[in-house]
């Protein structure tokens, strides 16, 4: 006998998939894993990645038992081999201990809680171990890595991350991809684009990089890398010079059209000047303005790809501005998508209940690292230094910029670092212990999306393999044992089911969320959020929503800020503006390397993930740096030589692939496991920890490197 359990996948995805999971009853086995067909943007189909999930989660590979070190820290000594099993007992006996001394001697701020996107389920992303960290009193993690300046930057022009649903994309009529590699990273959307362009849409593809969706386009604009505020300005330029904007929708519904018709006459944002910078000629940048303002509806899906580059807040901020300008919010099939994130109207805090701190031994707000500056906190942070790192949800080890730095952190004899993992990863080359990960296969869970606008149940479809245990159990056990339900400072919040926490999420007075309770999400699956405000869930071609079509902005003047205030108390220009990374063609360190490196994800795994696996190896090229022509011969460097990739940071040695999906001056590789990768080292190794200017993110797509044959 089989049942079918629905799930959510919990990725990190702008998709976030409905999943039907197969199981058969007498073994408890599950059998098979398809996307939901009820799902109205999954409809029925899964990413290549997910839909071998079961290979992952059966994986003979999945740390299954609590393990703690026996040999020397380090890629020599990787995997199961260094480890030898434990109890949980033992295992989180060790942690209390370890964890409880490290805050007797340094404070609990030595203590850093490391955290990602393993899962970006409610409960496991940000529930029971924030309670638990911020009971502790230990620092907090600004969790910068992927998101912040584009997010920050979205929320102050709009105040909220909000933007058009991916259902609507098939009313459109012109569909700019910026810096959204749809085909690899929001698959999902790609059938809508389809549609829409059966009826007659043009799809135009701003990417320094030709990917796939890139060569479908009807346009690919290879644009310089980092240069795509001068872009998003210039068109504005042009868009305001011939009178293309929407008169009536400026006057009513934004702030500071007169400042921005002022920042984009510099000189700087000709279309000659944004041509030149940008690698595109004036015609181009005039035309593109045109199409965009004059055909109807238009939409953009400008994705985080934009927002990795040093002044990559500013590019989010103009490109954000269009739709604003334009009055394209107010048609089906209009406005712009970054994040639909900001759409879930839950009790968040209830989640991670941010006054357990004043609870905690320091009886105040811990300070807060910034998780992109993980190299340079392990080796030069004080008062106090990081002692005890516990990770979960993240492979830093690989993921972190400034890799050389990270590894000599983790290496410091005297930290403690515990990882909570579904495997061995690079991260656990330098654990002292390791704890087994539940998948989302066998855990329940809440999940929302960056791309859409549905709830999700996710139902635990099978037991736990091995002895793992999911972050919420993981956080509960520590805080239970550690007594933080009991005495004066106890709150019975550590004793929360996840069912209870979920009902707690749920439990708002809000009219998107009127009716949506765990009861109909656990027999529905998936529920639109009510975003007609009415108290009933419609669908997206009943009641499409068009969030700023009578303006309704949740900035500080509920206006779309063309003009901002709180940029400005950042000490930037508070309309935007262009200004050249400093690792760039642009800026004197070109002349000693002068490749503009792109540490690309790949399509085939997610992040890091799936890397290990073999079936997914063999649907992604590793290991590869590709090159323009003219690049590699003036270099002597042929397709399929092995080359030399360097800058200050490091050095790695990949493949050199010629195969025009660069323009010359730029070079792309892509994100892997360190110890996959010859040498044991990844592109990480080369990329900064410089931040952007807006949110303080990582920068992975500003980095400067040089290449010869190895
Ligand atoms: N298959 C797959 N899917 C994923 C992921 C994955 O690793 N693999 N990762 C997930 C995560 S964590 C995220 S955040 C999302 C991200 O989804 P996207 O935002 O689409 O992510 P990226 O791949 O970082 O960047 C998109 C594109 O931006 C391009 N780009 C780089 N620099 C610039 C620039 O200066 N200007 C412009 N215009 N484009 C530029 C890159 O070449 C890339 O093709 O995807 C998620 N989905
Ligand atoms: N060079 C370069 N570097 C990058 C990027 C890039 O484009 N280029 N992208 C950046 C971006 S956008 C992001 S979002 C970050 C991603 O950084 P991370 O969020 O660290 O991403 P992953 O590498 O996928 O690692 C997630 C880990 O969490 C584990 N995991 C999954 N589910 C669970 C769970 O339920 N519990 C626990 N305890 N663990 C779990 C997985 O096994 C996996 O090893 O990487 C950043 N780094
Ligand atoms: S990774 Fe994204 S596209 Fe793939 S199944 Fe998960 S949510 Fe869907
Ligand atoms: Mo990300």
């Amino acid at each position: 006998m089989n049942k079918v359990v629905h799930a959510a996948c919990p990725h990190d995805c702008p998709d976030a998939c409905g999943v039907l999971i197969t199981v058969d009853e007498l073994s408890g086995k599950a059998t098979k894993i398809q996307g939901d067909p009820a799902h109205p943007v999954t409809r029925g189909f899964l990413c290549a990645k997910v839909a071998k999930y079961i290979e992952r989660v059966y994986s003979p590979d999945r740390l299954l038992y609590p393990m703690k070190r026996t040999k020397a820290k380090g890629p020599m000594n990787s995997g199961p081999s260094a480890f030898e099993r434990i109890s949980w007992e033992e295992a989180l006996a060790t942690v209390i201990a370890k964890l409880e001394a490290v805050a007797k001697e340094f404070g609990p701020e030595a203590i850093l809680p490391y955290s990602y996107g393993g899962t970006l389920g409610q409960l496991n992303n940000s529930s029971m171990d924030m309670r638990f960290f911020h009971r502790l009193g230990a620092s907090q993690l600004n969790r910068t890595i992927c998101a912040t300046a584009g997010g920050d930057a979205l929320i102050s022009v709009l105040g909220k991350k909000l933007g058009t649903e991916p259902e609507q994309f098939r009313h459109s009529k012109y569909i700019i991809a910026w810096g959204a590699n749809v085909h690899g990273n929001n698959v999902h959307l790609w059938p809508f684009i389809e549609e829409a362009r059966r009826n007659g849409a043009k799809l135009v593809v701003i990417d320094p990089y030709r990917t796939r969706t890139a060569r479908c386009a009807d346009r690919h604009i290879a644009i310089n890398p980092g240069t795509d505020a001068a872009l998003a300005l210039g068109m504005m330029r042009v868009i305001v010079d011939e009178n293309l904007f929407d008169a009536d929708y400026v006057a009513k519904h934004t702030l500071g059209f007169d400042e921005l018709k002022k920042k984009v006459s510099e000189e700087t944002y000709t279309p000659e000047n944004v041509a030149r910078l940008t690698g595109m000629t004036a015609e181009k940048v005039r035309r593109l303005a045109r199409e965009y303002a004059t055909a109807r509806p238009a939409v953009i899906r400008v994705n985080y790809g934009v927002q990795r580059s040093e002044n990559g807040g500013m590019a989010m901020r103009a490109i954000t501005m269009l739709p604003c300008i334009t009055g394209s919010w107010k048609e089906v099939g209009g406005g712009l998508q970054l994040s639909t994130s900001g759409s879930f109207p839950l009790d968040k805090n209830a989640l991670i209940r941010l006054d357990l701190m004043e609870k905690s031994p320091l009886g105040r707000a811990a300070r807060t690292l910034n998780m992109s500056e993980l190299g340079r906190i392990l080796t030069t942070v004080n008062n106090p230094p990081v002692k005890a790192l516990f990770v979960y949800n993240s492979n830093p080890a690989a993921v972190a910029p400034n890799h050389n730095d990270v590894v000599r952190g983790f290496l410091r004899p005297d930290l403690f670092t515990v990882v909570h993992e579904q495997f061995f990863t690079d991260t656990t080359d330098y654990a002292d212990m390791v704890l087994p990960a539940t998948t989302f296969f066998e855990h329940k869970e809440l999940q929302t999306s960056y791309g859409h606008y549905y709830v999700q149940n996710s139902d635990a479809a099978i037991a736990p393999l091995g002895e793992s245990k999911s972050n919420v159990d993981l956080f509960r056990e520590l805080a239970l044992r550690m007594g933080f339900d009991k005495g004066p400072n106890g709150d019975p919040c550590f004793r929360q089911s996840a069912e209870e926490m979920i009902d707690a999420a749920l439990a708002v007075e809000h009219p998107w969320m009127k009716g949506i309770t765990r009861d109909r999400l656990e027999k529905e699956g998936h529920i639109r959020l009510n975003l007609s405000g009415n108290g009933h869930s419609a669908t997206a071609e009943q009641e499409p929503f068009l969030p700023f079509a009578h303006g309704g902005f949740s900035t500080p003047s509920g206006k779309a800020e063309l003009y901002s205030e709180s940029v400005k108390a950042m000490g930037l220009d508070p309309v935007a503006t262009f200004v050249p990374p400093q690792e760039s063609r642009h800026t004197s360190k070109a002349k000693k390397y002068p490749l503009e490196m792109l540490s690309r994800k790949a399509d085939n795994f997610l992040n890091t993930t799936f890397s290990n696996l073999a079936g997914h190896q063999k649907m992604e090229e590793r290991n590869l740096v590709e090159m323009n022509a003219e690049d590699a011969s003036a270099r002597g460097i042929k397709d399929g030589d092995p080359v030399r990739i360097y800058n200050d940071r490091g050095a790695i040695t990949l493949t050199a692939r010629v195969d025009g999906a660069v323009r010359k001056g730029v070079v792309a590789t892509r994100l892997n496991w360190a110890r996959l990768t010859p040498g044991g080292k990844n592109i990480n190794v080369l990329t900064s920890e410089i931040l952007t200017e807006i949110g303080a993110g990582a920068t992975f797509y500003s980095c400067l490197v040089d290449i010869q044959k190895a």
